[in-house]
């Protein structure tokens, strides 16, 4: 049985919406965010303190990119994976980690020194770098989405779960209006998918089975 630790939709989302596609049974264990902070034991089983953690057997991984890689190759090959042997091969891979290395990592600074840190410590000059720098990034997927309705080998891939996360993250940063109208309509195909609609019910389901607050930090 897989056992996936997660916060309200923070990058462990990734994670739980390969699940919901792929139908995998598993075990949600939620967090209050951050974890290290305010479930300091949650230390005892990932000293990093981050989610997500995935734990499958002797298999353990801290990397929401790698689980969906892992779950994709494992569970899902031909459908959510994109074998060696298909074109569309090395775009699935560079997608699928172009999601969290290159669009994820600016919107975290928006995060730090936008909501996160005291208002004294709030950075309004890094917060309006790095969302030009998220965007730059972004309009670069633009003639890619006019010309298919996914990232890669003309189908919906863990790549697209990859980068709907980081649109989804986007849209709580207030970025969404900036979007270039082919990422705009991406974000709302991938929107509409059943396995996204499941991953917020059962998000906000456990929250409220395990206590947890249902009010994502990163939506403040
Ligand atoms: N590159 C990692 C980053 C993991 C990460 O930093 N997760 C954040 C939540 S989105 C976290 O746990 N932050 C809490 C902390 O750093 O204490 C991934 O893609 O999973």
């Amino acid at each position: 049985m897989i056992t996936l630790y997660h916060c309200m939709s923070a990058r462990s989302f990734r994670a739980l919406w390969m699940l919901e596609e792929i139908a995998l049974p598993r075990e949600l264990k939620m967090l209050p965010f951050p974890p290290r902070v305010l479930k300091p034991e949650y230390l005892g089983i990932n000293p990093l303190g981050t989610i997500p953690l995935l734990l499958d057997g002797e298999s353990r991984l801290t990397e929401s990119a790698a689980i969906c890689q892992y779950l994709a190759v494992k569970h899902s090959p031909r459908a959510l994976n994109v074998e060696p042997d298909e074109s569309g091969f090395a775009d699935y891979l560079n997608f699928l980690h172009f999601g969290e290395a290159t669009l994820t990592f600016p919107q975290t600074l928006l995060l730090r020194y936008g909501q996160f840190e005291p208002p004294e410590r709030r950075q309004p000059q890094v917060v309006e770098d790095y969302g030009k720098w998220f965007l730059a990034r972004l309009r670069t997927l633009e003639p890619r989405l006019e010309a298919a309705p996914f990232l890669a080998a003309g189908r919906f891939t863990a790549a697209d779960v990859s980068v709907g996360y980081a649109l989804m993250l986007a849209e709580v940063l207030k970025l969404d209006k900036r979007f270039t109208p082919a990422v705009a309509a991406y974000w709302q195909r991938l929107q509409q998918r059943p396995a996204f609609q499941g991953a917020l019910q059962v998000q906000a389901q456990a929250a409220r089975e395990q206590g947890v607050s249902a009010q994502a930090p990163t939506r403040g």
